[in-house]
């Protein structure tokens, strides 16, 4: 029903993800310094939240989550951002690629190839919705990595050839963070690295970069959005900096066909 509030009409739920990601603190914030009193952020996945809106989607049934960009649901789906007039969420953000202190020492060529990895919106948009009809992400890299060989080259240019010697890297299951680390995973490959992967939550895949049990992630967001690991951890942390620039941006997320609610500041009760 319509012409109810807003609030009543998704049971004053906001539609979260894994409890560990930065949207999540960020989303706390918001509620507060909105007063979004009677609001209730519900953990999940990203998995549960894009499958819970797809669901309501379909129905053109109202629904709130928190969402970002670069990410497949904006060219599967019609949606917006909320307005954020108090800029909780911050401004457009960058994605870093980190390392553990020592790992450059330990293989230079590993670090040079992870430091030079930069791409854009677009690309990691190919490979996520590559991945969203279906492909395995693993493919989904390996085709964009074939096609996207000029690119490569660039990240590969001076790199030291790996014969074997092993990379970990340690990402979380939110769908940006999949597609770049199976890109950055292949393009390793191709140069003779032997790469594991390790799937955590964002609290271990920081402390186990702080602690060296595993050596990079390309899934950090700063200034905001990881900020409060970024603050505890970052004297044992080596910032390769942004592998992408440009269109990283988190925040409430709602289908356009919810025409009344434009900013945050419209969910009050
Ligand atoms: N995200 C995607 C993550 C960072 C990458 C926005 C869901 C987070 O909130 O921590």
């Amino acid at each position: 029903d319509s012409s109810k509030a807003v609030g009543d009409q998704v049971d004053w739920q906001i539609t979260g993800i894994d409890p560990g990601a930065g949207i999540m603190q960020a989303t706390d914030r918001a509620i507060k310094e909105y007063g979004l009193d009677k609001w209730k952020l519900k953990q999940s996945s990203g998995a549960a939240m894009t499958a819970q809106l797809k669901r309501k989607y379909q129905q053109k049934d109202p629904i709130i989550i928190t969402g970002w960009t670069p990410h497949w649901m904006f060219q599967k789906f019609d949606l917006k951002f909320l307005k954020d007039p108090k800029n909780v969420y911050g401004d457009a953000e960058a994605i870093h690629t980190v390392t553990r202190k020592g790992f450059k020492q330990d293989n230079p060529g590993a670090a040079k190839i992870l430091d030079q990895f930069h791409w854009s919106q677009d690309d990691m948009g190919k490979v996520m919705l590559a991945t969203a009809d279906g492909k395995k992400p693993e493919e989904a890299a390996k085709e964009w990595v074939k096609k996207n060989q000029d690119k490569v080259k660039e990240w590969t240019k001076g790199a030291k050839k790996g014969n074997g010697k092993e990379v970990k890297i340690v990402y979380v299951a939110w769908d940006s963070a999949v597609a770049s680390t199976n890109v950055i995973k292949t393009v390793l490959e191709d140069m003779g690295y032997k790469v594991t992967l390790k799937q955590v939550e964002a609290g271990p895949a920081f402390a186990g970069l702080s602690d060296g049990s595993v050596d990079a992630i390309t899934c950090v967001w700063l200034p905001v959005t990881h900020k409060s690991y970024w603050d505890k951890y970052k004297s044992k942390l080596v910032d390769l900096g942004p592998n992408l620039k440009g269109g990283a941006k988190t925040g409430l997320v709602v289908p356009k066909y919810m025409k009344d609610v434009n900013s945050i500041e419209d969910l009050k009760a």
